[in-house]
């Protein structure tokens, strides 16, 4: 049997034990269920407690090369977020080269993820919306720079399509797309607060470190923090050995990021428990290491709840635009048939 089918046979247990090997505090294999199980709950606690004097929800962005297993990693946090089991919310499956099904084009939106959507239990918390950025290449041209500085700042809505804005900068040029996307309304609830920067920890995949570079520039200059998750320990830790250490070392170094700020996870996902137990349960052995990044990400910095001036005079204008025009039209029909 070679390594690859050996691996593929790891049970849930095996995993399990090599992340309680590897995690400091869930590090108790003949306990590891319950264990792990109580150390998520006070994770879960201290994630929440966090979000409790927040004035709204942050907004994480998901950002990483296709395939790397961004949807499973959002679907991952989920299931740490809730208490019963796991659920496929954002959708998993290779689109992202490119091409779609039959060599179609497709087209890119954000997805965003509120907690309405995902959390499950009814007890008061804000915790973030997640906003699934697929389809961005690994390209550190201006044209995506603009792009993801124009979805970073909050200028691009749910529905807009990526392409069509990509498609513009590149007919018209990067001044012409500034004039023209830059001078749209900003949507303040649409701001990205932290991004997680996600990429597979398999050293034979490519490290697309243009779009880190261009990640880094635009969170940079925006000042946003943000945060690394490298994928796929299950399948790589015995198989590459040091070339791990040397791949997350690479992967913390292109992005200058402590390694506080770095967890390496395994996903909910079918070569991990090949029965799908986690469709009726969770793994708390998957989720300490997800949450211990949770807690970090919701702890809260000086900018978080405060709107900039202009927000809040777009926003004070669009809550009084209608009543105020309403208002105005009754008056000057009043004059007209009443004076
Ligand atoms: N073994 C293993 N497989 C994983 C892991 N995470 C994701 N996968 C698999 O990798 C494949 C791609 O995962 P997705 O989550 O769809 O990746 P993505 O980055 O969202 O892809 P695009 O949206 O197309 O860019 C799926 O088959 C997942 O089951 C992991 O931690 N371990
Ligand atoms: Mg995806």
């Amino acid at each position: 049997m070679d390594e690859d089918e050996s691996h593929e046979e790891n049970s849930v247990g095996d995993l399990i034990y090599e992340r309680d090997t590897k995690e400091e505090n869930c590090e108790k294999p003949d306990e590891e269920d319950g264990h792990c199980y109580e150390r998520k709950q006070e994770l879960l606690q201290d994630c929440k407690r966090l979000t409790e004097n927040v004035r709204k929800p942050l907004n994480v962005a998901i950002i990483g090369p296709p395939g790397c297993g961004k949807s499973s990693f959002l679907n991952t946090v989920f299931a740490s977020l809730n208490s019963d089991r796991w659920y496929e919310y954002a959708k998993i499956g290779k689109f992202g080269n490119h091409e779609g099904v039959m060599g179609m084009q497709v087209t890119r939106r954000l997805r965003s993820f509120p907690k309405e959507e995902y959390y499950r239990q009814n007890d008061f918390c804000m915790l973030p919306t997640f906003i699934d950025m697929t389809g961005f290449e690994n390209d550190d041209s201006v044209i995506t720079e603009e792009l993801l500085f124009l979805v970073l700042s909050g200028k691009v809505k749910e529905k807009e399509s990526l392409n069509d804005i990509a498609t513009y900068g590149r007919l018209h040029g990067i001044t012409k797309m500034k004039e023209e996307y830059r001078s749209w309304k900003r949507f303040p609830n649409r701001r990205i607060n932290r991004i997680i920067i996600v990429c597979s920890l398999n050293p034979d995949s490519a490290m697309p470190t243009a779009l880190f570079k261009s990640v880094v520039n635009v969170a940079n200059e925006l000042d946003i923090t943000f945060y690394g998750v490298m994928t796929h320990a299950d399948i790589c830790r015995e198989k590459y050995g040091n070339r791990l250490h040397e791949r997350e070392k690479l992967f913390r170094e292109y992005l200058g990021l402590p390694e506080n700020r770095l967890a390496s996870v395994i996903n909910y996902c079918p070569a991990v428990d090949p029965d799908r137990s986690y469709e009726d349960t969770l793994l708390p052995a998957l989720d300490v290491p997800v949450l211990k990044l949770l807690r970090q990400i919701l702890t809260p910095e000086p900018n978080d709840s405060v709107m900039h001036f202009d927000d809040n005079v777009k926003a004070v204008i669009s809550t009084i635009k209608i009543p105020l025009i309403i208002s105005i039209l009754a008056m000057l029909l009043y004059t007209i048939f009443y004076k």
